[in-house]
């Protein structure tokens, strides 16, 4: 299959542990909201199929992707939360302004996950083109929404057999 076809929400659910009990934050960047809501029902409904509680999931929203990680701390401080997932979608244009931000969130969100000792989930989209936005969230390459809330129960999982 060429790439150009491919689904690339793919992944393994063997040994997925049970989420049931797990307190899961989403963080949603508004712009390009028409994209940013897709992952985050794509998340949202991913976490419900492999057992999350609805009453468990919780969501806060920034302005842009820019701001997804200090959010992303927010959340990963509370002692309740067991892991969050910042959802944004940073289109190229005509500026370097989308590496910028693109590096600072991977940045971010890298030293938050890390400084809080929970995952949190790079979950943001940093496509040429909205056409490419629209192809991974919901479209021909899948959601990348699912994958951002798959990752995030696998590091869930993960962390309590390695610390158990
Ligand atoms: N935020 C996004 O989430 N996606 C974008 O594509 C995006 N493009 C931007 C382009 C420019 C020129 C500017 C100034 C901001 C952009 N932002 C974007 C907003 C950014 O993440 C942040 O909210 C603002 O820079 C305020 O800190």
């Amino acid at each position: 299959m060429s790439t150009a076809d491919k689904n690339l929400s793919v992944f393994s659910i063997d040994d997925l542990p049970n989420i049931s009990n797990k307190k899961f934050a989403l963080v949603v960047a508004e712009w390009n909201s028409e994209i940013t809501e897709k992952l985050y029902e794509g998340a949202y409904q991913t976490l419900i199929a492999y057992g999350a509680s609805p009453d468990l999931l919780v969501r806060g929203n920034v302005p842009g992707s820019f701001e997804l990680s200090v959010a992303a701390h927010w959340f990963a401080q509370r002692a309740d939360i067991d892991a969050v997932i910042a959802l944004g979608v940073v289109i190229q244009g005509e500026t370097k302004h989308n590496d910028y931000i693109n590096h600072a969130v991977a940045q971010g969100i890298t030293n938050a996950s890390i400084a809080n000792n929970k995952p949190i989930i790079f979950g943001v989209l940093t496509p040429n083109t909205m056409e490419q936005a629209v192809d991974r969230a919901g479209g021909v390459h899948g959601n990348k929404g699912d994958e951002a809330a798959m990752t995030a129960i696998k590091m869930v999982g993960l962390k309590d057999k390695v610390l158990a």
